[in-house]
């Protein structure tokens, strides 16, 4: 242990903790900006400088550890004056139109600018601008950037696919894509976790909100939204109220206040790709087709980027399967339409998704019989959500706990713990043990959702249904990903079934989920998933009563011709 003094009082910290992380362990928060624990602790910001008695120059705490009776000052008139002088420079290169930002009220420099009492605004100095796409889903604003270097980072440390990079040198050093190419021409997953780690407003997601409205507002459309599983855990946070405040049947009817016609739960399409991919699973398996195995899930539309960019060899192993959000959308274009009478280009799906990823997955269009558009017309991530409720003066208080809409109501648990990574894989195997046994398992003793090692991101079963043995795995990050893909590759592990999300912790994590400044807290959402599937009744996707009558009024069977038009997809196109 090393002895030291922060700010007046002693205090004992193990060997090569920093000065940031032992002033936190006697509750002393030495502000910082730039710094995410594990992914960039390299001083950029010097928001967190601290003077160490005995040395002239201030050190940044985030970096610099304990030294045996070591004295440091976090708060004296020395490193007040520095700390003020960083942030007013950081502030003199950005644009500070803070009332447009989509980070107001959000934002980590706004903040410490307040909390460091900063009113003058220093002379703005020559601010970087570089062009970007703004039709693509991920919008970068370099007038913006604070150079912190996190979206680097955590591309690089997490993501394994170094989007981005240094551009420029001298006073007009920037980030940019590496390269200085166009986003669209890298190999960027969309997974979004740039965003959700960028203190300022230089990363965001297109903001597609005036698209909802136009829709809403037109009455030849029929405005029909699904709420994915992960967006319930989240939505709250943005209003700082706890989860079980803001339940799914709430955000049904904020949706309908805001002008939806129909309403549902994405927890009903994870049922019907649970039925579609397990039967597709099951077939694959019991045709022993090792060439294509491991199968991969293919719900994760960062994932499948990901496959398609890095490893396109392997792009046959994924299920073909749709993910709920697309199969969601061919159901309502059609059954749905025909339900209702009318034609399917007058059904309007808007999709509520923690993701950014969602918003490239629905370019994929729909062809069934006469050509109808997308599956999905509109994404809106659960920020812009959050957005809408605000601009639309919604109360929470007022919001009832609705259920969704006929004839697509019901959502099992297993459709709800899609949200957590491994959540896809345990609704699975609880449908694959029915189908090869002809009994369900107890949901209770499958460990699967939420249960990866925190590291990894990994989680490796061995077991047997019936009398088969079942080896799977369950993935989460794409830096992760890789290294079992690459182990797989090697010959060194082998898996009949993985599950793979491109966001750390699953959707839970997604990139499209609010901000909080180390990045949230993926597996406490997850908890919250898992704790809905537990107070269900219905625990089986093939239990749903609603996608059983799906099958038995429409499509036939799962993998029927069908099913196969509507609900599958060749990714290799
Ligand atoms: Fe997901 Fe999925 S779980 S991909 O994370 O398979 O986004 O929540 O909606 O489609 O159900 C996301 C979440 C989501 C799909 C489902
Ligand atoms: Fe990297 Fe994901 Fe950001 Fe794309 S969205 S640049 S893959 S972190």
């Amino acid at each position: 242990m090393v002895n030291l003094t922060i700010d007046g009082i002693q205090l004992a910290v193990p060997e090569e903790t920093t000065i940031l992380e032992a002033a936190r362990t006697i509750d002393i928060e030495i502000p910082s900006l730039c710094y995410l624990k594990g992914i960039n602790e390299i001083g950029a910001c010097r928001v967190c400088c601290v003077e160490i008695e005995g040395m002239d120059r201030l050190v940044t705490a985030c970096n610099d550890t304990v030294k045996e009776g070591m004295v440091v000052r976090t708060n004296s008139p020395k490193v007040r004056r520095a700390r003020k002088n960083n942030i007013q420079f950081i502030l003199s290169q950005h644009d500070c139109q803070c009332t447009n930002c989509v980070r107001s009220g959000n934002c980590q420099l706004q903040k410490l600018a307040n909390d460091l009492n900063i009113i003058d605004v220093p002379m703005l100095r020559w601010v970087e601008d570089l062009p970007w796409d703004m039709n693509f889903p991920l919008i970068r604003d370099t007038k913006k950037c604070i150079k912190c270097m996190r979206c680097i980072q955590v591309c690089d440390k997490i993501q394994d696919l170094k989007v981005w990079d240094v551009a420029n040198t001298g006073s007009r050093t920037t980030i940019g894509v590496r390269g200085g190419r166009k986003i669209s021409d890298v190999a960027c997953s969309l997974c979004g976790q740039c965003i959700t780690h960028c203190p300022t407003g230089a990363l965001r997601e297109r903001n597609d909100t005036e698209k909802f409205w136009d829709a809403v507002e037109d009455p030849d459309k029929i405005v029909v939204v699904q709420v994915a599983p992960a967006v319930r855990t989240a939505l709250c946070e943005g209003l700082s109220v706890a989860p079980e405040e803001l339940p799914v049947g709430k955000i049904l009817d904020l949706m309908k206040r805001l002008g939806a016609d129909y309403v549902f739960d994405t927890a009903f399409s994870a049922d019907l790709t649970i039925m579609e991919e397990v039967s597709e699973f099951l077939h694959r398996f019991k045709m022993g087709d090792l060439r294509e195995q491991p199968m991969f899930t293919s719900c994760c539309p960062g994932w499948v980027r990901f496959i398609k960019s890095q490893y396109p060899h392997l792009v046959k192993q994924l299920s073909s399967a749709k993910s709920p959000q697309q199969m969601f959308g061919a159901v309502m274009k059609s059954y749905f339409a025909e339900k209702l009478g009318v034609k399917p280009e007058r059904i309007y799906t808007v999709s509520l998704m923690p993701c950014v990823a969602k918003k490239g997955e629905r370019e994929m269009e729909l062809y069934y019989g006469e050509y109808a558009g997308h599956d999905i017309d509109l994404v809106l991530t659960t920020r812009e959500v959050g957005r809408l409720m605000r601009e639309a003066h919604v109360q929470l208080r007022s919001l009832r706990d609705i259920s969704g809409d006929t004839i697509m109501q019901e959502g099992s648990g297993a459709g709800v713990i899609f949200g957590a990574s491994g959540g896809v894989m345990e609704a699975a195997l609880r449908t694959a043990h029915y189908m090869l046994t002809g009994e369900n398992p107890d949901p209770d003793t499958i460990h699967i959702v939420n249960q990866a090692d925190p590291e990894s991101g990994l989680l490796e079963a061995e077991l047997t249904i019936g009398s088969i043995p079942l080896r799977a795995a369950v993935v989460s990050g794409l830096g992760n990903t890789r290294r079992l893909i690459e182990r797989i590759e090697r010959g060194e592990v082998r898996y009949d079934f993985v599950e793979v999300m491109a966001c750390p912790g699953g959707c839970a994590g997604g990139g499209g989920q609010p901000i909080h400044p180390d990045g949230g807290d993926a597996r406490a959402r997850g908890a919250v998933l898992c704790s809905i599937d537990k107070g269900m009744k219905l625990r089986f996707s093939h239990e749903n009563a609603d996608v059983l009558r799906l099958y038995d009024e429409y499509l036939g069977a799962p993998m029927s011709r069908k099913a196969h038009m509507l609900l599958h997809t060749d990714h290799e196109v």
